[in-house]
C-alpha cells in the first residue's frame, strides 16, 4: 500500500503523433480512460480546460459550466476526483506568440478568459488548483519582449486570477524552453520568486517536473526539496528524461533510478500528500507502443513509484550518519547502490 495518492491526466494516453509523424495507435474515448485510470488505482484526473470542455472558444460560459458538470458526474461514476484544470494556452492562433506575455493585447485578454474560465471549471469539478505550464511564455526572438515586462504581466495575469476567486490556488508548472526557446519562469527558483511578487503569496505555489528540472541542468530532487522547504510544493509530475534535450516524458525512473530515488525519498522524508497533494505521472508512451499496450508506461511508472517508496522506507538513516559524520560518502553511496540493486 502506498502512501500517495497517484493521478494522471488524459493527454497522458495518447495516439503516439510527434512533430515528424502522424500517430501509430487508436485514439482512446475520454470514458474510457477515465474507467481504465480508475482501475489502475489512480485517485484523481488533470485536466486541461479543453480536455474537460472540448471546443471551449465557441460556448458560452455558462455552457461551459454545464459541461463541466457532465465531467463531474463521469468522475463521481469512477470514484475519482479532479486535481487540477490547466488553461491550453499553446494550441491556439490566439497564443502563437504566448499567452500572458503576449505582446498583443487581444491576445492577452484571450489568455485571462480562458484562465477565468478555467477557474469555472475547476468549481465545477470540485478541485481548487489551477496549473499553469507557461509554454509560449518566453521568446523566440530574444528582442521581441522585455523580460521585466513580461515578468510583470505574469504577476499581474496572476493578481487577476486571485481576485477572480478568492480560494483559487495558482500552481506554475516551470519548464526552461521547449516549445519556447527562452522562458521567462524557467524553475521553481523562478515560481517562488514571482509567488512573492503577486498579491497572495499563499495561494501561489508550484509544480514541479522531473523533466523538466533536468532540462534546466538541475537535479528535481533538489528542486523538490527547494519547493517544500518554502511550503508551496502543491504538486509533482513525475517522469524522466535522457539528458538536455527535446522534453521526452519518459516512464518515471527508467534513465536515471537513482534520481528517482531521491525524488520519491524527499518526498516521503518530508511528508508529501499530507495536505491532499496527489503525485501525477507525465508519462507518455513509446511512439511504437501498440494500441493493447496504450496503459504499460504508466502501469510501470506506478510499478518503480511504490517500489522506490518501499526502499525509501527502508533508508537506513544511522548508516547514514555514520558515514556523514566520518565523511565516508564512497561508502554512503555504495549503500544506495546496494540498495537501488536489490543487494540491501
Ligand atoms: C508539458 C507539460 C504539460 C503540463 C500540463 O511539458 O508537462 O503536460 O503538465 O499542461
Ligand atoms: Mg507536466
Amino acid at each position: 500500500m502506498s502512501r500517495f495518492q497517484f493521478s494522471v491526466g488524459p493527454w497522458n494516453v495518447h495516439s503516439g503523433a510527434d512533430s515528424y509523424g502522424p500517430a501509430t495507435r487508436d485514439e482512446i474515448p475520454f470514458e474510457e480512460k477515465v474507467k481504465k485510470f480508475a482501475e489502475l488505482g489512480f485517485s484523481a484526473v488533470q485536466f486541461h480546460d479543453d480536455d474537460a470542455v472540448p471546443n471551449i472558444n465557441n460556448l458560452s460560459e455558462e455552457e461551459i459550466k454545464a459541461e463541466a458538470r457532465k465531467v463531474k458526474a463521469l468522475l463521481d461514476r469512477y470514484g475519482l476526483k479532479a486535481e487540477f484544470v490547466a488553461p491550453r494556452l499553446w494550441m491556439d492562433p490566439h497564443t502563437i506568440d504566448g499567452g500572458y506575455m503576449s505582446s498583443c493585447e487581444k491576445d492577452r485578454e484571450f489568455a485571462m478568459w480562458r484562465s477565468y474560465r478555467s477557474i469555472d471549471i475547476a468549481n465545477e469539478l470540485g478541485c481548487d488548483k489551477i496549473v499553469l505550464w507557461l509554454a509560449r511564455e518566453g521568446t523566440l526572438c530574444a528582442e521581441t519582449k522585455s523580460p521585466v515586462e513580461s515578468t510583470r504581466r505574469l504577476i499581474e495575469a496572476i493578481d487577476k486570477m486571485l481576485d477572480y476567486d478568492k480560494k483559487i490556488k495558482i500552481l506554475i508548472e516551470p519548464k526552461p524552453n521547449e516549445p519556447i526557446d527562452r522562458s521567462i519562469c524557467g524553475t521553481i527558483g523562478h515560481v517562488m520568486g514571482v509567488s512573492a511578487a503577486t498579491k497572495d503569496p499563499s495561494r501561489v505555489g508550484g509544480l514541479l517536473e522531473s523533466a523538466h528540472a533536468i532540462l534546466a541542468g538541475l537535479d528535481p530532487s533538489h528542486e523538490i526539496g527547494f519547493a517544500m522547504a518554502m511550503g508551496k510544493l502543491w504538486g509533482v509530475h513525475l517522469n524522466d528524461q535522457n539528458g538536455i534535450k527535446f522534453d521526452q516524458d519518459k516512464t518515471f525512473g527508467v534513465e536515471n533510478l537513482r534520481q528517482a530515488f531521491n525524488q520519491i525519498k524527499v518526498l516521503v522524508e518530508n511528508g508529501y500528500g499530507k495536505n491532499g497533494e496527489y503525485v501525477g505521472l507525465d508519462v507518455k508512451a513509446m511512439r511504437t507502443t501498440k494500441t493493447e499496450d496504450s496503459y504499460k508506461h504508466l502501469e510501470n511508472s506506478l510499478r518503480i513509484a511504490k517500489a522506490l517508496e518501499e526502499k525509501a522506507e527502508r533508508f537506513d538513516y544511522s548508516f547514514q550518519k555514520k558515514c556523514v559524520e566520518s565523511r565516508d560518502f564512497e561508502a554512503l553511496e555504495m549503500y544506495v547502490m546496494d540498495l537501488l540493486m536489490g543487494l540491501k
